[in-house]
């Protein structure tokens, strides 16, 4: 690992030698900053080219690194691209496959640039709670101009090479190469160096500028303030790009040093770097590897054309891979396609798919009313109704007609998966896969790994995943699985504070500044009361012990399913999704309390969102002690990715990790004596309380 030297006649070559990425870690910088050394005293070498070993150039500094010594030891990466730009010889990046972060500063800070056309182009600090720390925010508007520069420091997406190559007068690229880009960047250093009459360019010597520059910062400042709530990072990128403007550059770069440094120590830096492994660490679990057997999934189908069954389809077709729905009727089967249809259209209307790419979508799908159509499918994904004896008919049916070997899948949210494999003669091939609605849209999957399901299937179903576009946790069995199942104990606490004197909104709000997509309520209503219903009326009589509120049951009972039925939690306008405060639900709510002998009282927000935080980090401790999930970072995953839990907030147990597990048990154990609240509720995991009493985290 480092960079590898060697020459191409008269031409240094450095290689980039850090798999997967080739991240800057310190022993690359090194390794530049030696070749480097050795190409300035070797007279027979006129040029570098700094190029990416493997596929790609460099996804950045080695994020790894970060809070270690290496990650700071010299040459760090300040150093290093001062030692470039002193070269005396041309220094020629050469970049394809991914040049971000930390690897496009190298590269500005270069004195030429080539690129293979389809290179990902970005500065995705941002994504990780912090801004290019190596002169990005001061070279790139200098490259390409403020705006673009601007959007993709405070967006973190990238921009294919040939995109950014086409911008007018952009100094980024001074080639697009094709084909052998090693060959075609020596070339261009040779012509470098021998057409060389001046200095050598540096992207430091060209101004930035912008014809409207206060005004045009001003509204960039508010809308990534307002658009990141109380997430830094957005809003210092403005800041740092408008230092490109308005200072000189060496003044610049000392600025976005400052805040770089600044942003690195945050509690929200931390919890997105927490992130970004925790997704990838999902897909590996601790008794599957590459060696383990994978079954071929050329043959798709899914059984039900309902909501979820199509949003599943969609997953398909929109990887390009063909399926088929089967149903029960003709008129279900029409009413699903025609869904699947309404759905592509809209995009279409937006201009975010193109027509012939809908139709070779649709060309893609099959439907059938007879499960002989569907024998051979390698894998079957069931999306009938939520109903164990309606699932487990179907599994019958799947046993009786499948090919050996296929994978037999449902997509259920709550049910006992081993109960539904059991009825098969074959449960090593039965597993769950629950999607998230939309399904189409939302990137959760949590795999559920039945008692009985073989290590193969489970290894086919996470490398599925990934084509489908899904990140995939695995859980075991439990009533609700991973999410769903702390989902409960966060509506159960969510109704007791309004049992003792909240309103919905008073809560929804509490938890929405604390950065949740959307409050309890307001989430409840657009599912439907009705299914929360149903689950409790199945969970309540089976543990009448529990304490539960019966709020939500009384407004189900008088009709208020939510958005659907035009009132809820809140009351709705026709044809609208705003959630507007009931005052029928204000006064029900008054004289639940008199009946309950419950004298409401004020509650303060940070009150509102501990409650709510504990009660998923305490169901959270105990799927982990139950061996439902096999890590801490799986629950944040489940968390992050399926229930809208504030990214820069790193998921609930991590953000518990971050108060201390200390504090989060003190404060149950407060919340235990208040007399309106369930002292049973509050009892901690006995993993929660024993890392809490060794001072330990769960990470
Ligand atoms: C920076 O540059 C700061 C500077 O401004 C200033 C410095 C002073 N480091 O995503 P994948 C690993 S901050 C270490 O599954 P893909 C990743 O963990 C950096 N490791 O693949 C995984 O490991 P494993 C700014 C990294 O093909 C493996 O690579 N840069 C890094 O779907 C494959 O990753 C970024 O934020 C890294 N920088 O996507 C880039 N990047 O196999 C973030 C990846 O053990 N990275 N790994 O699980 C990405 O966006 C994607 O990983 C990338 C590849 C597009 C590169």
């Amino acid at each position: 690992m480092g960079a590898l030297f060697h020459t191409r006649g008269d031409v240094a070559v450095i290689t980039l030698d850090n798999p997967p990425v080739n991240g800057l870690a310190c022993d690359v910088r090194r390794g530049i900053s030696e070749a480097l050394d050795r190409v300035e005293t070797d007279a027979s070498l006129i040029a570098v080219v700094i190029i990416g070993g493997g596929k790609l150039f460099s996804a950045g500094a080695d994020i790894r690194e970060f809070g270690r010594p290496e990650a700071v030891a010299e040459p760090n990466l300040f150093s290093l691209l001062m030692q470039i730009e002193m070269m005396s010889k041309p220094v020629i990046a050469a970049v394809n496959g991914v040049c971000m972060g930390g690897g496009l500063e190298l590269a500005l800070g270069s004195h030429y640039r080539v690129a293979a056309p389809g290179t990902d182009v970005g500065l995705p600090e941002v994504k990780l709670g912090i801004l290019p720390g190596c002169g990005g925010t001061q070279r790139l508007p200098r490259a390409i101009g403020v705006e673009p520069a601007l959007n993709m420091v405070v967006t973190g997406e990238s921009i294919k090479s040939e995109v950014l190559a086409a911008i007018p007068g952009q100094k980024l690229f001074d080639q697009l190469i094709e084909g052998d880009l090693l060959a075609g960047a020596c070339d261009f250093a040779r012509a470098c160096a021998e057409s060389r009459s001046t200095d050598l360019p540096l992207l430091r010597h060209v101004k930035a500028s912008h014809p409207n520059a206060e005004a045009y910062f001003q509204f960039a400042r508010n809308t990534a303030k307002g658009a990141s709530r109380n997430f830094p990072a957005p809003a210092k990128c403005v800041d740092a790009v408008e230092a490109s403007v308005k200072r000189t550059f060496d003044e610049g770069l000392a600025f976005e040093r400052h805040i770089f440094r600044e942003l690195l120590g945050t509690p929200e830096s931390k919890a997105l770097r927490h992130v970004f492994f925790a997704e990838r660490a999902a897909a590996k679990v601790a008794d599957i590897d590459a060696a383990t057997a994978r079954r071929t999934l050329d043959k798709v189908s899914v059984i039900g054309a309902g909501t979820m069954g199509g949003g599943i389809t969609m997953n398909f077709l929109d990887a390009g891979r063909p399926v088929t729905i089967l149903e029960t009727t003709q008129e279900a089967l029409d009413r699903g396609v025609a869904t699947i249809r309404k759905n592509y259209e809209a995009l279409v209307r937006k201009g975010k798919l193109a027509a012939d790419k809908y139709e070779r979508k649709m060309s893609l799908l099959r439907t059938t009313l007879d499960y002989t159509d569907i024998a051979d499918a390698d894998l079957v994904i069931e999306a009938v109704y939520e109903d164990l004896k309606v699932k487990e008919q179907v599994f019958r049916t799947l046993d009786g007609v499948m090919k050996p070997g296929a994978i037999l899948a449902t997509n259920t949210s709550t049910l006992d998966v081993n109960r539904i494999a059991e009825v098969t003669r074959r449960p090593q091939d039965v597993v769950g896969m629950h999607f998230f609605s939309p399904a189409n849209v939302m990137k959760l999957l949590e795999v559920v790994r039945g008692k009985a399901t073989s290590r193969e299937v489970l290894a086919t179903v996470l490398d599925l995943a990934k084509t489908i576009r899904k990140t995939a946790v695995v859980s075991g069995v439990c009533d609700g699985f991973i999410g769903n199942r702390m989902l409960d104990q966060y509506f159960r606490q969510a109704s007791f504070l309004v049992e003792e004197g909240c309103s919905p909104e008073q809560v929804d709000r509490a938890i929405e500044k604390f950065g949740f997509a959307m409050g309890p309520f307001r989430v409840a209503d657009l599912a439907g009361n009705d299914i929360g219903w149903a689950i409790r009326k199945r969970r309540y009589i089976e543990k009448p012990h529990v304490r539960y509120s019966r709020v939500g049951d009384v407004l189900c009972e008088m009709g208020r399913f939510g958005q659907k039925s035009g009132a809820g939690f809140y009351d709705y306008v026709e044809g609208r999704r705003d959630a507007v405060p009931s005052p029928i639900v204000k006064d029900l709510l008054v004289q639940f309390r008199k009946d309950a002998g419950i004298e409401p009282r004020k509650i303060g927000e940070d009150e509102i969102v501990h409650r709510l935080v504990w009660a998923l980090v305490n169901e959270g401790a105990r799927v982990l002690e139950e061996g439902i999930s096999g890590k801490a970072s799986d629950v944040d995953v489940v968390y992050l990715t399926g229930y809208g839990f504030p990214r820069h907030r790193g998921g609930p147990m991590c953000y518990a990790d971050t108060v201390g597990l200390y504090n989060v048990v003190r404060s149950m154990r407060q919340y235990a004596r208040n007399p309106n609240d369930d002292a049973a509720f509050w009892e901690p995991a006995p993993l929660l309380a024993r890392l809490a009493a060794e001072g330990k985290s769960f990470s």
